[in-house]
């Protein structure tokens, strides 16, 4: 009966969010509220309705502190269908070869400065987009000058001019407030104060950071989560190939 039940979902263009069955609807929600437990509870089951969740159920309850609140989860049914053809997916570029980018890199002598800006402290994924041996971009044969954490950020353009850099990376973990896109858009600034915007390539990466924000908030582009260094070294020269061209 189940199989029948479900039979729309196969070999289609439907799809549903499941956990235990094909197309059971099954979500869950992390939620916070600066409250106690029982009143958290409550306030969930209320957002789960509300979000015409069916079956609202809390399955977690965790006080992280007394005066600051509850961390709640609740699952629910989510009964609407997914039409895989109306779906804007946006597609990954296919990185370039290593052999390609060694080559350009050489012919081009591109160099990088690279740190952590404003007051992120953050150097773990900054590293792995750097480091040899987590495969960042040192292994393509690019130069890189790191500039360390906390960076403030108009060091990155000032050491960029000073070393004769055509590429910034800046990585920008932190985004309450929306820091990350607001320091983003002081770095492209300064790089116009300083005359020197159209000779970098300016690059954000961050856990948060979104293409599209990053470009609207004046970074060439923006990487998030998984990113590796090929993906990088690709993007640096797809984009200083195009300069090359004009
Ligand atoms: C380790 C860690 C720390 C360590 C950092 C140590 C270090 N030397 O890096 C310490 C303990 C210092 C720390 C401190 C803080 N942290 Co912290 N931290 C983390 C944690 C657990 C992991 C981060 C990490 O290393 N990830 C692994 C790397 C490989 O992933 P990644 O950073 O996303 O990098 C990848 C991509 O984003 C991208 N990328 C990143 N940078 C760049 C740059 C470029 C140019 C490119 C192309 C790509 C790129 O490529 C990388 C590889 O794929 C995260 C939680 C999490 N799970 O993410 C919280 C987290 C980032 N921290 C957080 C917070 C709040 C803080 C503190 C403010 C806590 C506090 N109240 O003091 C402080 C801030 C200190 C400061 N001034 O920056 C929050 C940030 C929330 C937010 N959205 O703003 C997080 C998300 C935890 C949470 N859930 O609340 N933290």
């Amino acid at each position: 009966m189940r199989l029948k039940q479900t039979e729309k979902y196969r070999n289609s263009n439907l799809i549903k969010p499941e956990v235990e069955w094909l197309a059971d609807g099954v979500v869950t929600v992390d939620l916070f509220f600066p409250t106690d437990a029982e009143t958290a509870e409550a306030a969930a089951l209320v957002v789960g309705e509300k979000m015409q969740l069916k079956q609202v159920e809390v399955i977690h309850v965790e006080v992280l502190h007394p005066v600051e609140g509850t961390r709640i989860q609740i699952k629910g049914v989510f009964d609407e269908d997914i039409d895989l053809t109306k779906l804007k997916v946006v597609k990954k570029e296919a990185t370039l070869s290593p052999e390609e980018i060694l080559n350009y890199v050489k012919k081009n002598q591109l160099k990088i400065v690279a740190g952590t800006g404003g007051s992120d402290e953050h150097s773990v994924g900054m590293r792995e987009i750097l480091d040899i041996k987590h495969g960042g971009v040192e292994a393509y044969g690019f130069e890189y000058h790191y500039l360390g954490t906390s960076v403030p950020i108009e060091k990155f353009v000032d050491a960029a001019i000073e070393t004769k850099a055509n590429v910034i990376l800046i990585s920008l973990i932190i985004s309450h407030d929306d820091v990350h896109y607001k320091n983003m858009k002081k770095l492209h600034d300064y790089a116009i104060e300083k005359g020197v915007r159209d000779q970098l390539i300016i690059i954000a990466g961050g856990t948060q950071v979104s293409s599209e924000l990053a470009q609207k908030h004046g970074m060439n582009q923006g990487f998030s989560r998984g990113t590796k260094g090929i993906d990088v070294a690709s993007f640096i020269v797809r984009e200083h190939g195009k300069n090359d061209a004009s």
